[in-house]
């Protein structure tokens, strides 16, 4: 339970025109080398295929792939592990799952919940929506930059900052104590895909 996540972990978007094994596709070439799949309008059998087929690719680089919320999926696919939620099967349970070497990651969005996170046995703890986020339409509560200092202050895991998250506002999150940015639309804003990898990956190294 000790990896590290690099300053980028981006997640698919259902939302998208390209579908997710061809987003994974489109990521890992550009530089991505943490990718989560989320494909909240798939069936168990499509999301199966979509892990596969984005296993294959990212395997060609090195790239890790986390399956959302489906610790099945992430078993029967050989995925290098799952990300849960709040209302997800638990966090201790998709460990016992998945075994010692798999990512077990958590989403939370308060600093009481990032702090029981981070009793459990999971690689890494997300805290969000950090701002307002047009992405997850049942988001909770934004924590803002000044929550997830807290949560920094609280929680000695590995910590993902997620919701809201550009490129114009991820030194600052950074700042406040993040190891990663979680991103979802702020990797499709246009314009180089390969340069935004890079901006989003440099800033954690510059970070003072
Ligand atoms: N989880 P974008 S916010 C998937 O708060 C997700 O846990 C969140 O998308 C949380 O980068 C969020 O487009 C959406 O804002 C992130």
């Amino acid at each position: 339970m000790s990896i590290t996540i690099p300053p980028l972990y981006a997640i698919t978007d259902d939302r998208a025109a390209e579908g997710h094994v061809e987003q994974v596709r489109e990521l890992v070439g550009c530089g991505v080398r943490f990718v989560q799949i989320r494909a909240k309008c798939s069936s168990g059998r499509e999301l199966y295929d979509i892990v596969v087929s984005a296993l294959e690719i990212a395997r060609e680089s090195g790239a890790r792939i986390v399956v959302n919320d489906r610790v099945d999926v992430a078993l029967a696919s050989g995925a290098d592990g799952v990300h849960v939620g709040q209302d997800d099967l638990p966090a201790g349970a998709a460990r016992a799952i998945l075994g010692p070497d798999a990512i077990v990651g958590i989403s939370t969005h308060s600093v009481e919940q990032a702090r029981a996170a981070a009793q459990l046995p999971v690689d890494y703890v997300a805290i969000g929506p950090i701002f307002p986020t047009a992405t997850k339409t049942d988001a909770d509560p934004v924590v803002g930059l000044e929550g997830l200092a807290a949560v920094r202050e609280a929680v000695a895991r590995p910590l993902v900052a997620i919701g809201g998250i550009q490129i114009s506002n991820a030194a600052a999150v950074f700042a406040a104590g993040a190891d990663s940015v979680a991103v979802v639309s702020g990797l499709r804003a246009g314009g180089s895909l390969e340069d935004l990898v890079r901006a989003y990956n440099s800033l954690r190294s510059s970070r003072s």
